[in-house]
């Protein structure tokens, strides 16, 4: 099978771009997380998926290399979840991308917009990548036609989620400047706004602050149209452990001020620079981890 494969990938520079618009989608997705975790092995989709979670269509010339990285922290059932949903959505769109786990150990608190710079930094250490996708693990897309591509702007690829489901809307925002959940950036538009802060532990402010460094590197946000942007949320309790960071709306009000101190470049030398420790690199199934 593999050398079938090869034999096709040998073949590409004979082959078509993929199309704008990918011919297999179905648009609205039909799923409960039961369906999910149990039509795992019999997905054929799984069987074409790499050693590290990669993937590249064999019949078109993929528009992109697109990085997906989860940021996460002891929710390793809802990261097999969103793996397994994912592969199975985003060979349908036709891209070429590698899904990348990027797991703060315990017992530190989570710090989210750390684990998106270090896993956006961690994909360009491992190939090529075009467009990251900086993705909730606890997110289920729910139609297929909301393509992971990235866009001349940053795109915010929610539009609504059962998490902030109110009265008879299904999907919804908790506020109209909400930039969470489901990023997708080029490498020059991540870059350009400096990434994420680093320094917001424990829970919330790092996207509003992230939304701000978007708006002041004069980017803005967009999103796709308000039926294709829906996502269903892996219902979980709240975790005890990842308290509200009482400091936030203190670190969020200078966000300005620590914009070009303190992000992606925190990482690249910078007298302040950022040290962190590897505990290891795996290469799994269905997607690459790092811890
Ligand atoms: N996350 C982790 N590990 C953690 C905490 C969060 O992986 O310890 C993930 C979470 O699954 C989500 C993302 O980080 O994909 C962002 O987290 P969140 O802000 O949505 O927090 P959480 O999912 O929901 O825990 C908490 C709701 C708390 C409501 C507080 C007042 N509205
Ligand atoms: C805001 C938080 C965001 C968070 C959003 C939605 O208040 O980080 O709520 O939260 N901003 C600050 O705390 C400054 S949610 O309803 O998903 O728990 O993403």
């Amino acid at each position: 099978d593999l050398v079938a494969r090869r034999k096709k990938y040998a073949n590409r520079l004979s082959l078509n771009p993929c199309p704008e618009t990918p011919p297999g989608l179905v648009g609205k997705l039909a799923i409960n997380v039961q369906d999910i975790t149990s039509s795992v092995t019999n997905d054929d989709s799984l069987r074409l998926v790499c050693y590290g979670g990669s993937y590249i269509p064999d019949d078109c010339v993929p528009r992109e290399r697109t990085a997906i990285i989860i940021p996460y922290r002891d929710r390793e059932d809802h990261l097999d979840i969103l793996t397994n949903h994912l592969h199975n959505i985003l060979q349908r769109q036709q891209l070429e991308y590698r899904i990348f786990a990027i797991e703060m150990a315990l017992p530190t608190q989570f710090n989210r917009g750390l684990l998106a710079n270090i896993g956006f930094l961690f994909a360009k250490e491992t190939g090529d990548f075009s467009c990251f996708i900086i993705h909730d693990v606890d997110a289920l897309m729910m139609n297929d036609k909301n393509l992971y591509r990235c866009g001349s702007q940053p795109r915010h690829l929610v539009t609504g989620s059962t998490k902030y489901r109110s009265g008879n809307n299904e999907y919804g925002l908790p506020y109209d400047s909400y930039m969470s959940g489901v990023i997708a950036l080029t490498d020059s538009q991540y870059t350009k706004a400096n990434g994420f802060s680093n320094v917001y532990f424990g829970w919330g402010g790092e996207d509003d602050d992230f939304n701000i460094r978007v708006q002041r590197a004069n980017m803005k946000f967009e999103r796709p149209e308000k039926d294709v942007g829906i996502y269903m949320a892996i219902p979980h309790e709240t975790d005890s452990t990842n308290q509200k960071n009482p400091a936030r709306f203190g670190i969020l009000d200078v966000s300005a001020a620590r914009q070009w101190i303190e992000g992606v470049n925190s990482f690249i030398d910078n007298p302040l620079k950022i040290k962190y420790k590897r505990y290891a690199i795996e290469y799994r199934q269905y997607y690459t981890w790092l811890l």
